[in-house]
């Protein structure tokens, strides 16, 4: 029995933060103040309470003795590790003291903002990025890291991403699974998936790697990277060659599908055989189940927009399912992101009408570029980072800290733990998690409001994004009402704003969310299942296979295959070039997480997966350290020598911190900072390496980018 003085146990409800389509419901047990338990909330529908292995240690992660908890000013030269206690009165003077300078100077252009998925949270993320920085007049950045590609493709093809209810799975019959890991990176759809593949349905997973998710299909097709257009096309020639496409269905609900018919005249399976290293009898197999297995659900993420023809790839597969009529059918049609059904109202995000157009926009895949002269007039002389670790999650790593390094750049890092970028900071900020703040999160995996309320006080002097920009705006005189507002009045403003205009928040107040944390969306009055009325909102009302308005931008207007080649690694250079992917680790999100020492133990130490046809002739064996490289740089990796990677692809998952890693580097080192051909999206996966074997002498070097890497 507890002792009658014992002080009662709170139960509060929230929302993981991170980035991940499920946005988890949970629910934190507080007990004189400390989180004592934390756990998933049993009465959400799709979480159902439980968490994923790297969010289930999360009090690890609050209550870790290396949370900042104070604000830090460097002392030593940057990088140094040295650093000296300030107060957050003399942190805030100093930011505006600085930034007043290089205004009077340079002009508000020479400071950027550089924020991403550190939270998915509309107040801490969304709002944060967005208002001050308006107001301010600072340099906008183009958040085109993740899927910027593929929101393109959507955009331009369906209008708007509203992928069907999650639940409607257990009515396929075939799923394809294409460029996605939902076991690593959405792993609440798996039991969903589980139980259709009990009901009868077939799982086809198309990814290079034998994901843990393609290890439980039925059928596992592994392409050459970036080939994935010239599959479907072959698949496509297959389908209209045979007349299994819904003809009707295209004739009144799409643009153009003649035209692509034509375009898939060209890819017979042989010719698709040959361009994607898929056997042409596979080719002919699946294009004959998916169009003759109904319904058929075309399950993709964002791995394969992260190529250089990534945009045209994306829209390639988005046509599949208008091809054999599946859009608006239960069970079928496209499953992408959910993100489209709710679209905040811009303006009461931003409130950009009551400030100043911003000067210019920096695209964050660009970053070390950016910071070393590429942009100028003004040149960035002010960086502040926060929800976001650039030195390990941003393309072309060495650039990146090059660019960091720069003496005379004014940079902030607003932070969790001490990261690789952290160390670049000339002030550091105490972030809280997401057990200290109020936020409300949109998951882009399920149709449901997710209301955070804050469990426990903020440890040590941690601030929020939010209360920091409000006391940015404050220290810089501006008085607007509405970088003053509390989170939850951000909140209301938003909601109401954009309930006015979409019936899907129609009755859903602040209130309803903060009591019942969970709120899913009103139905849509027209469409059971996202595009069943077969209304687009696309400038022509119909689901667009030919664009206009990609024309109109200087791109095909049809989707196609286009070869994705890494131009600057010159391939032609490399001793055996092998194409490196580098998708999601289990156990981290992006690089959040990989410094808690349980989930590096489950992660284990950064591996380079690599055929044995591949690893003989290099000499290679399991556990070897190896030295990855090209002429943007160098990382070691410990050999895993294993079938689930072809012959010419190796893997190395993203997320690992170089400063944790022997020999200083992550993947990112070898990354490209090229940007796609759709939405100025990333292309980390069109990167060709060179692979040799680390002799022992060799494996205490660090860091060491050839010179070329930085020019
Ligand atoms: N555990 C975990 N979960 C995460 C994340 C994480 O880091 N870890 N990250 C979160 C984020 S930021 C995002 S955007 C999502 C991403 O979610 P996903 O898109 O599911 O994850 P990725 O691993 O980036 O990419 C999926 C797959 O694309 C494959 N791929 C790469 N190139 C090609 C190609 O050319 N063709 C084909 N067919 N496949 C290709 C990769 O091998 C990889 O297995 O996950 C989120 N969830
Ligand atoms: N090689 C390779 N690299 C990739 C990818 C890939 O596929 N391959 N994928 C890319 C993708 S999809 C993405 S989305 C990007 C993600 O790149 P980033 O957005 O930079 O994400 P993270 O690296 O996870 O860094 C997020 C940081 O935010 C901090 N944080 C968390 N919550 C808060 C908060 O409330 N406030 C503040 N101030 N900080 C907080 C965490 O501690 C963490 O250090 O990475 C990209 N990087
Ligand atoms: S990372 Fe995803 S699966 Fe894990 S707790 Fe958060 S929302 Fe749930
Ligand atoms: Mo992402």
């Amino acid at each position: 029995m507890e002792p009658m003085t014992a002080s009662p146990t709170l139960t509060i409800r929230g929302a993981c933060p991170h980035d991940c389509p499920d946005g988890c419901a949970t629910l934190t047990e507080v007990r004189d103040g400390r989180a004592v338990r934390f756990g998933g909330d049993p009465d959400h529908p799709i979480t159902q309470g439980w968490l994923c292995a790297k969010v289930r240690p999360y009090l690890e992660r609050v209550y870790d003795p290396n949370r900042l908890l104070h604000p830090l000013r460097r002392v030593g030269p940057k990088g140094s590790g040295e650093w000296t206690r300030v107060s957050w009165a003399e942190a805030i003077a100093e930011i505006v003291d600085r930034w007043r300078a290089i205004i009077a100077e340079h002009g508000a252009a020479a400071i950027l903002p550089y924020s991403y998925s550190g939270t998915l949270g509309l107040v801490e993320m969304a709002v944060a990025s967005q208002r001050f920085w308006r107001r301010l007049g600072a340099s906008d950045l183009e958040r085109t890291i993740c899927d910027a590609a593929a929101t393109a493709a959507i955009n331009a093809t369906y209008g708007a991403g509203r992928a069907p209810d999650p639940r409607d799975v257990l009515d396929s019959k075939l799923i394809l699974i294409w460029g996605h890991n939902p076991a690593s990176t959405g792993p609440h759809f798996m039991p969903l998936l589980r139980e259709a593949q009990r009901n009868g349905a077939r799982v086809v997973v198309i990814d290079p790697r034998r994901t843990l998710t393609a290890r439980s299909a039925d059928l596992h097709i592994a392409p050459i990277p970036a080939t994935d257009a010239a599959l479907a096309l072959g698949m496509m020639h297959v389908i209209f060659r045979d007349g299994l496409h819904d003809e009707a269905w295209l004739e009144d609900n799409t643009i153009g599908w003649r035209g692509l018919r034509d375009r898939a005249q060209r890819w017979s399976p042989a010719h698709a055989a040959a361009v994607t290293g898929v056997e042409k009898a596979q080719i002919e197999e699946l294009a004959r189940l998916y169009a003759t297995t109904k319904p058929a659900m075309l399950k993709v993420a964002d791995g394969i927009n992260r190529h250089l023809s990534g945009g045209q790839t994306s829209r390639t597969l988005m046509c599949l399912p208008a091809v054999i009529g599946q859009v608006g059918q239960r069970g079928g049609g496209l499953f992408y992101s959910q993100s489209g059904h709710i679209r905040w109202d811009s303006e009461a995000v931003s409130h950009a009408s009551d400030a100043p157009t911003p000067p210019r926009a920096v695209n964050m895949n660009r970053l070390g570029g950016a910071l070393l002269g590429e942009v100028a007039d003004p040149p960035i002389m002010a960086l502040y980072v926060f929800g976001a670790n650039p030195a390990t999650s941003a393309p072309n790593a060495n650039r990146v800290r090059e660019g960091l390094s720069r003496p005379d750049l004014f940079t902030v890092v607003h932070e969790q733990f001490l990261t690789d970028t952290a160390r670049f900071a000339d002030l550091v900020l105490p972030a809280t998690t997401q057990l200290e703040q109020t936020d409300l999160i949109k998951p882009y995996g399920h149709q449901h409001l997710q209301y955070n309320h804050p469990a426990i006080a903020p440890l040590g002097e941690a601030k929020s994004n939010w209360t920091v920009m409000r006391l940015l705006a404050e220290a810089m005189g501006f008085r607007e009402p509405w970088l003053r507002q509390t989170s939850d009045e951000v909140i209301e403003e938003i909601l109401t704003a954009t309930a006015a205009v979409n019936p899907r928040l129609d009755g859903i107040t602040l209130a309803e969310l903060q009591t019942n944390g969970t709120v899913p969306y009103a139905p849509d009055p027209d469409n059971d299942v996202p595009y069943a009325d077969g209304v687009f909102p696309t400038p022509s009302g119909k689901l667009e296979i030919y664009s206009e308005q990609l024309a109109a931008q200087g791109h095909d207007p049809l989707p196609d295959y286009v070869p994705s080649r890494d131009h600057d690694a010159d391939e032609s250079r490399l001793d055996r070039p092998l194409t490196m992917l580098s998708g999601a680790a289990h156990h981290f999100t992006s690089s959040t997480f990989g410094n808690q020492a349980t989930l590096r133990a489950k992660q284990g130490p950064p591996t380079l997966e690599i055929n044995p046809d591949d690893a003989a002739p290099r000499e290679i064996e399991d556990g070897d350290l190896v030295r990855v490289e090209n002429a943007r740089g160098s990382l070691q990796l410990r050999a895993r020598v294993t079938t689930d990677v072809q012959p010419g692809v190796v893997v190395s998952v993203k997320g690992q911190w170089g400063s944790l890693s022997e020999g200083g580097a992550n993947v990112n080192a070898v990354t490209s900072d090229e940007l796609a051909d759709l939405g100025g999206g990333s292309t980390f996966h069109s990167v060709v390496v060179s692979v040799r074997k680390l002799a022992s002498g060799d494996s205490t070097e660090r860091r060491a980018a050839p010179a070329a890497a930085s020019v």
